[in-house]
């Protein structure tokens, strides 16, 4: 460790959407310091430059709102933007708001540890700095540590294997190549039909199938982006009023109130809406009742029976024992069609589990398959991966790694009690992924910063939150979840898609709105749930 460490006020950690904004915001104020793993800024939007890697929100609501030039000048080319634009923008604002200076790239945070005689946090990266900050801001990301199942094998495999996450810059050879995808979820079903157009042949491994509904990208019109422009302000200000996104229609029926030809009518102008996620909202009940629920399925069912001609192959890609929903909706450009081609097949590694990789490909547990290259489209370690890998140490030696080793507590999903000065976006127990992610994100940057500046202003040198207040924000969550069928799946929501990940439900779904009104009353309540001193 070096001996004479650098000051700053603030370290925030990561350079995605939310640290980009974090720095902007704070800089100007307080000495600040960014520390990225990656060698580029843009976060989720810098690691999956995967094929197909696309944005499931349409990008004139997926963008930043705090400048008002940016959002006029900025043209997106398409409805739901690819990785490349989106990584393009992410430097432009780099650029543009002059933040490069106070980026450390390819320097993870490994370790942070809180001095409580002192305030301040020590933080150690991977290049050896060594830095001294009163206060953390954790932009760390809740989709950012991969899911890496340690198959046997792996070593022995003569081909090439990628993670979705980890995809090389450069275009990858597939001509000629059989190539495997394991996982089909979001990034699978985005990734898998442009494998299959690249490669000699394309194995599918699914374990769970997924819901998917058309994504309605195309070429953004002028009239939309010039309507956008126009009403920029209010429709910023609506977002905020929802999840972060108001182009999607909210059903005002219950499907119990519909004749089945009214449901099917709603359900139909839903699938062709070109709005994504409109399924989940096209009754009033579709996330809280699971026989209306049960309605929207068996409607995407009938799709994917109409869309793939092999009967067989069909019913193995309906999804059958979870709500719609309960696992994120995933948007596709063409997934199903593709099994259609000549060079796709689909297997079931759920009745046949992987067991291993060989020198030649994968065995399940009743066959092999020979593969040149294998795909990892197996997700991530979601919401609190991405801190309890760094030794996080609060007061009194207390491991963020130990307190969280039954499942996260937050007060917010903003401070975790034991941890002063550190506050987390989209945290464990936040809207997370459920609110529209750089939207949120700039809201609670916001938030901090507000909470920095009356520390400061009132002359406070530590902030903490309790374990009363993270029982209190627990059961909000709680409460919340039960009137939902989210928690009716495995999901990367629950933790249910990591072998022995333990804890509940991590995310709040009572709404966005709500989040916000709740988590601002706290502090115009004279910082209710929190300690300062
Ligand atoms: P997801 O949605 O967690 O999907 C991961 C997929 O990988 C899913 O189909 C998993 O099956 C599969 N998986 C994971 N581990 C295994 C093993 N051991 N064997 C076979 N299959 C496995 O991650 P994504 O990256 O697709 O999407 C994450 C988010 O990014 C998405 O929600 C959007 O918000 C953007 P499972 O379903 O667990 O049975």
């Amino acid at each position: 460790m070096a001996e004479n460490p650098e000051e700053f006020d603030i370290v925030v950690i990561g350079a995605g959407f939310s640290g980009l904004y974090a720095l902007h915001r704070l800089r100007k104020d307080y000495k600040t310091i960014c520390f990225e793993a990656g060698d580029g800024v843009g976060g989720t939007w810098y690691w999956n430059r995967y094929p197909g890697a696309r944005v499931d929100i349409q990008s004139v609501e997926y963008s930043y709102g705090f400048d008002e030039e940016l959002q006029q000048e900025w043209k997106w080319p398409e409805y739901f933007s690819a990785q490349p634009e989106l990584e393009e923008y992410a430097n432009h604002v780099a650029d543009r708001f002059e933040l490069r200076d106070n980026i450390r790239l390819s320097n993870a945070v490994e370790s942070l540890r809180f001095d409580k005689e002192t305030n301040r946090w020590h933080v150690q990266s991977e290049n050896g700095d060594y830095v001294l900050c009163k206060y953390i801001i954790a932009a760390t990301g809740s989709l950012s540590a991969p899911n890496m199942p340690d198959w046997p094998g792996r070593e022995k495999f003569r081909g090439e294997i990628y993670h979705t996450t980890q995809w090389p810059r450069e275009p990858i050879d597939l001509r000629n190549k059989r190539v495997g995808i394991i996982g089909t979820g979001s990034t699978g079903i985005q990734a898998a039909p442009l494998l299959a157009e690249k490669s000699k042949q394309l194995t599918v491994f699914q374990r769970t199938p997924a819901f998917s509904m058309p994504s309605g990208n195309r070429p953004t019109d002028e009239e939309h982006e010039r309507n956008w422009k126009e009403n920029y302000g209010e429709r910023r200000d609506k977002m905020l009023d929802t999840y972060g996104v108001s182009l999607i229609e909210y059903g005002t029926k219950s499907a119990h109130e519909c004749t089945p030809e009214e449901q099917h009518a709603i359900l139909e102008e839903g699938w062709t809406s070109k709005s994504a996620f409109q399924m989940m909202v096209a009754f009033t009940d579709v996330m809280t009742d699971r026989a209306a629920n049960e309605v929207v399925c068996e409607f995407v069912r009938s799709k994917i029976r109409e869309i793939v001609d092999d009967p067989a192959t069909a019913e193995l890609l309906c999804p059958t024992d979870y709500p719609i929903g309960a696992k994120r909706l995933c948007i596709d450009n063409g997934y199903f069609s593709m099994f259609n081609r000549d060079n796709v097949s689909l297997v079931d590694v759920k009745a046949a589990p992987i067991t291993e990789l060989t020198e030649t490909g994968l065995k399940t547990t009743d066959a092999s398959y020979d593969l040149d290259v294998i795909v990892m489209a197996t997700g991530f370690d979601a919401v609190t991966g991405a801190l309890t890998r760094i030794e996080v140490e609060g007061v009194d030696g207390l491991k963020l790694r130990d307190k969280w080793s039954e499942g996260p507590t937050s007060y917010f999903g903003f401070m975790v009690a034991g941890f002063p000065n550190l506050f987390m976006i989209h945290g464990p127990l936040t809207p997370a992924a459920l609110a529209q992610m750089i939207t949120a994100g700039e809201w609670q940057v916001d938030y901090a910063a507000r909470v920095i500046d009356d520390m400061e202003k009132d002359n406070y040198s530590c902030i903490d939150t309790t374990e009363e207040a993270e029982q209190s924000w627990a059961d909000e969550v709680n409460i919340a979840a039960s009137h939902t069928i989210f928690g009716q799946a495995n999901s990367w929501y629950n933790g249910k898609n990591i072998e022995g990940k333990k804890g509940g439900f991590m995310i709040y779904v009572g709404g966005f709105p709500r989040y916000r009104e709740l988590s601002e009353n706290a502090l115009n309540n004279n910082y209710k749930g929190f300690v300062r001193s």
